[in-house]
């Protein structure tokens, strides 16, 4: 017992030790787009191996319950770098080439906060908060960038890889070529599958490079792939390497990708000094069939609020602070990313409201749980549900659905159906496939939940309901 208590006694001081020491530890946070919950090794993955993303969870945490901010990419980043709801900031879906919007000037990212503690920014990657000059990483605190500024469907190329040349197609119409950019500049264009297959190690090499670069001074390294959302292209290395077809292949290439970024961390003996984050924007696009990952058994997927839609599968890792091995159940976000980087680093969270907590305790290896509840917003300012401890409430609305008809195959995308849910209870302990309503059950509980959806809607507004937020703030407008 003696013996137990003093081992924990040094365990707390060694972390006291290492935090204090380490004040401005280096953050790499490496976000996947479109990428499953049941997509990596350590959540059930099969037919190819993730071996150096299931090493960041055996050397660090893997996180059981963790929700992006919303389930669709422009939402979620906004999400994501602010620490906040993003349809309190105006952000929603994903911004198209004709957009006129974007993330407002007056919003702080973790760029910002960092680069004010004396760190070093970087950005390779896909950013998808506003492609015009006053929107960009450049202008959102990254020193910085090299990567696509939106989705990388969003070009004149039919499902097969080919450019269209048909000028009445609406895809030709409304698509430029997808620009590669370099900080503000555009350096090339990226027309065919074999520019994309480039991308995803041309953001490592990039990432690497900057790592080694900045290994003497503090840095921020956001690694935002482009992939595994559609079109789906892996470099001559992987191709053919997996069990699964291309889809395998590229999550071979990405897990290569994670592995050549820990290797950069150990190399430079920078390991204690690094919180790597490891996550995805949102569930997979199912009705790509097999260039679509897996959910792991949630419902539905990307665009929809059900689980399979927001529940992303993260890990994280940093050598003497994080626990090795550690599972956290506790419920938590990419919102709270944020404020727990201003935690760890003393960087100063912004003066307006944002929505996420501290979760430093978890990462510590506690059983605390700092987020009480976190709500499930979609589409223009629509409130879904709302969960607290295992219980989620979904509220009455208008979804995507996958089910009831056939996904496509090789790049191309099947239909969307549409369902109409009502006022359900579901118990995720036993039930995270949102199979079995409860609310019959449970009235107490669903009101209770009910209570906290009506503090949402005062606060943030809810469309759903007709109600106005009084605490929200606007997109940036060109
Ligand atoms: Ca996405």
């Amino acid at each position: 017992m003696v013996r137990y208590f003093i081992y924990a006694l040094v365990l707390f001081s060694t972390s006291c030790t290492n935090i204090e020491k380490n004040s401005s530890p280096n953050i790499v946070i490496i976000f996947m787009d479109d990428l499953g919950y049941g997509d990596i090794s350590n959540f059930g993955a099969i037919n190819y191996k993730t071996p150096n993303i299931d090493k960041m969870a055996n050397q660090g945490m893997l996180f059981t319950n963790f929700y992006s901010a919303q389930a669709v990419c422009s939402a979620s980043r906004a999400g994501l770098l602010t620490g906040t709801y993003p349809n309190r900031i105006g952000i929603s879906g994903a911004l198209m080439p004709y957009s006129r919007k974007g993330l407002h000037k007056d919003e702080i990212t973790i760029a910002e906060m960092l680069k004010d503690q004396g760190y070093a920014t970087g950005i390779f990657g896909k950013w998808h908060l506003g492609h015009q000059k006053k929107f960009l990483p450049n202008s959102h605190g990254f020193d910085t960038y090299l990567g696509i500024p939106y989705s990388n469907d969003m070009w004149p190329v039919d499902f097969d890889g080919n450019q269209i040349s048909d000028t009445s197609s609406w895809k030709k119409k409304t698509y430029p070529q997808l620009p590669l950019i370099e900080d503000f500049e555009k350096v090339r264009e990226i027309k065919t599958l074999e520019d994309q297959s480039i991308l995803t190690t041309l953001y490592t090499e990039k990432s690497v490079e900057f790592i080694n670069k900045n290994k003497d001074r503090p840095f921020f390294l956001y690694l935002p792939h482009s992939m595994p959302h559609v079109p789906i292209a892996v470099s001559e290395k992987f191709l053919g390497k997996s069990k699964q077809g291309l889809y395998g292949d590229l999550m071979m290439e990405i897990d290569w990708s994670v592995g050549e970024i820990i290797k950069s961390i150990e190399s430079n003996n920078l390991s204690e000094n690094t919180l790597i984050i490891f996550t995805s924007d949102n569930g997979p696009w199912l009705n790509f069939g097999n260039h679509a990952g897996s959910t792991g058994g949630l419902r539905e997927g990307k665009g929809t609020s059900f689980e399979g839609g927001q529940r992303v599968p993260t890990v994280m890792m940093w050598d003497g602070i994080i626990p090795k091995g550690k599972i956290a159940n506790q419920l938590s976000s990419t919102i709270d990313i944020m404020p727990t980087i201003a935690h760890i680093t003393g960087g100063q969270l912004p003066d307006h409201k944002i929505d996420g907590v501290n979760i430093f305790d978890i990462l510590r290896g506690t059983e605390k749980e700092p987020r009480d509840h976190f709500y499930y917003y979609y589409g223009n300012n629509n409130l879904e549900a709302v969960r607290k401890d295992n219980w989620k409430l979904v509220l009455p609305h208008s979804s995507r659905s996958y089910k009831g008809v056939l996904p496509k195959n090789d790049g191309h995308g099947g239909p969307y159906n549409r369902i109409e849910t009502g006022l359900e209870l579901y118990n995720l302990r036993r039930d995270p496939g949102e199979e079995y309503d409860v609310i019959a059950l449970y009235p107490d509980i669903a009101r209770e939940l009910e209570d906290l959806a009506e503090l949402a809607r005062a606060d943030m507004g809810d469309n759903l309901t007709g109600r106005k937020g009084s605490n929200i703030r606007k997109s940036g407008r060109l």
